[in-house]
């Protein structure tokens, strides 16, 4: 047994759970008129409604138990302070130094950090002036029209819910592209849609060796001579977002146009970091400082609000009820907003990969869940497609719904209609169809008695399907930051409570090395035996259709 399944908060939880598991929110909120008051936050106008999850006053109370015994407070002030608690690289985590708008000393090492990320957010402020000003252009005098970020994971993902999410935001005439995978359907298809001479290649890459990212930039490097017959053009049109920037000279990036960064900051932490680039030539550094300005304000808030009342807290100790005590193997991200329809996929990275581990800080296995699958999709689309299976299947899955309260596209009211949707699914979810709800509604369709038998069982919902709704006024840079740091803090609460250390990634790393014996092989062309028979026989197959007519 570990030390967390042995705590006292631990057993206390196991206990009533037993208790608790049978009771339903239908009878909770008939018995307590002041649920939504006990069981809703505020931060800002993000309004956190938490009021529809399995819960008593009893459960919550232990689950703030189980968050104080975990030291919760102690290691959040840990991670602010620059404290190296990514114990497995030796470095602390420090995302939040980024967006710390306050400007108050951070420091690693006895070196205060925040000169340093000034002195990039002003070099990132300059050269996107620049070119969205028009005063830097391409090699030919032509405006800069597409930007197109190489990257992948972190180096991708953040940016690109960000971009995708904030187009309302962008300047006209400017398109971001994202090309991550090795994939050359993703590089090609892409290029078929840009001009060389108008557009600008961004190189993002912590470490500046990542396979892929570097495949893709060479090829993009060697379209580029090939499309302008200009190598000394290449200096104009590519600029890196690396901490390696010897690698980044060697490719042919001038060191004005390097964008650093620190190994401090973690890939799916970066966005707000030079990785967030793409963002600021795509929104315009404004935009950029509103978002850092958002996520410092759920920083502070994560920082200074007692547990009872913290978003990212709440949001964790709940993650954890159903994850350790429901056995419920998912989380559900459902937006209901079109602008958000990556936030699955970058959730899905930032949680799955901060918590995917099985190993304690202790070094030893733990004998308890940890990290959930994230998944998720766009409402209304999501209702259309797997809710059958939130309504009535025998999986738990705890959801999050997210809705801005005003619509950047007011077309009628069907952003009306789309925020009836969110609230009808929420309170279904909660409260289901009795038999007796059922029937009356079949009876009232027409339906005899004999077919009434029939079909019940079919028609009705058990409910006590546990959801947060977040809603705020509307998705705007600002919001965006502070929802991202909101789901930020939300994982590292977990990590902590579980004792896992949320900041490391060994099975990245491990997958980045894995290929490279396989391509040595391919490369050779000849019959493969030196792997399992079913991996040898996989490749044997594939270069046989590969290679032949
Ligand atoms: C993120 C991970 C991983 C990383 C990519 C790209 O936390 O470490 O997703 O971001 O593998 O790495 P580079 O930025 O070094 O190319």
């Amino acid at each position: 047994m570990s030390d967390l399944t042995e705590s006292p908060a631990w057993r206390e939880l196991q206990a009533h759970f037993a208790e608790l598991k049978d009771l339903h929110m239908r009878d909770l909120f008939e018995q307590d008129a002041q649920r939504f008051s006990k069981f809703s936050t505020r931060m800002g106008d993000i309004l956190l409604d938490f009021s529809k999850n399995r819960i008593t006053d009893e459960t919550f109370d232990l689950l703030l138990k189980l968050a104080k015994d975990a030291d919760v407070e102690h290691w959040r002030d840990q991670m602010f302070d620059g404290e190296p608690i990514n114990i497995s690289e030796f470095r602390p985590a420090l995302h939040t130094a980024l967006r710390n708008r306050s400007n108050t000393p951070v420091m690693v090492d006895g070196e205060n950090v925040m000169p340093k990320v000034n002195r990039v957010l002003e070099q990132i402020r300059y050269f996107s002036e620049r070119v969205r000003g028009g005063h830097y252009r391409g090699y030919s005098g032509h405006l800069i029209t597409d930007v197109v970020n190489i990257g992948i994971g972190g180096s991708d993902l953040g940016p690109h819910v960000v971009c995708d999410a904030m187009k309302p935001y962008a300047q006209r005439g400017m398109e971001v592209h994202f090309v991550s995978n090795v994939d050359p359907t993703h590089l090609t298809e892409i290029l078929k849609g840009v001009k060389p001479e108008s557009c600008l290649f961004i190189i993002s890459s912590k470490s500046f060796t990542t396979q892929e990212t570097m495949m893709n930039a060479h090829s993009a490097r060697d379209w580029f001579i090939r499309e302008t017959g200009n190598k000394k053009a290449v200096a104009k049109h590519f600029v890196a977002v690396t901490t390696n920037q010897q690698v980044a000279a060697d490719f042919g990036i001038l060191p004005e146009n390097m964008f650093e960064f620190w190994d401090w900051v973690g890939g799916r932490y970066s966005l707000w970091s030079a990785i967030g680039l793409p963002i600021v030539l795509y929104l315009g550094m404004d935009r950029f400082e509103e978002m850092l300005e958002g996520a410092h304000e759920m920083d502070l808030h994560f920082r200074n609000t007692p547990l009872e009342k913290n978003i990212p807290v709440i949001l964790a100790l709940l993650g954890i009820w159903y994850n350790n005590f429901f056995d419920a193997q998912s989380h559900a991200i459902m937006a209901y907003n079109q602008y958000l329809r990556r936030l699955p996929a970058h959730l899905q990275q930032l949680d799955m990969e901060s918590n995917g581990k099985t190993i304690n800080r202790n070094g030893e296995r733990v004998d308890y869940l940890t990290g959930p699958i994230i998944w998720g999709e766009t409402g209304s689309n999501c209702q259309h497609a797997f809710f059958q299976l939130m309504h009535q299947g025998t999986k738990p899955v705890p959801a999050d719904f997210l809705i801005p309260a005003k619509s950047k596209n007011p077309l009628g009211n069907q952003h009306c209609v789309l925020l009836s949707n969110f609230f009808a699914q929420t309170r279904a979810l909660m409260m289901g169809k009795t038999a007796e709800e059922a029937t009356a509604e079949l009876k009232a369709d027409g339906m005899d008695d004999e077919q009434i038998k029939e079909v019940l069982p079919h028609k009705i919902f058990e409910g006590n399907k546990p959801t947060n709704s977040i809603l705020f006024e509307k998705l705007n840079p600002r919001t965006m930051g502070s929802l991202l740091a909101m789901y930020e803090h939300k994982v590292f609460v977990q990590g902590v409570i579980w004792n896992i250390n949320s900041f490391d990634q060994w099975g990245v790393e491990y997958g980045k090395v894995l290929a490279d014996d396989i391509m040595h092989e391919l490369k050779t062309r000849e019959h493969v035996d030196a792997y399992d028979v079913s991996t040898n026989e996989l490749i044997n197959y594939c270069m046989k259709l590969k290679f032949t007519d």
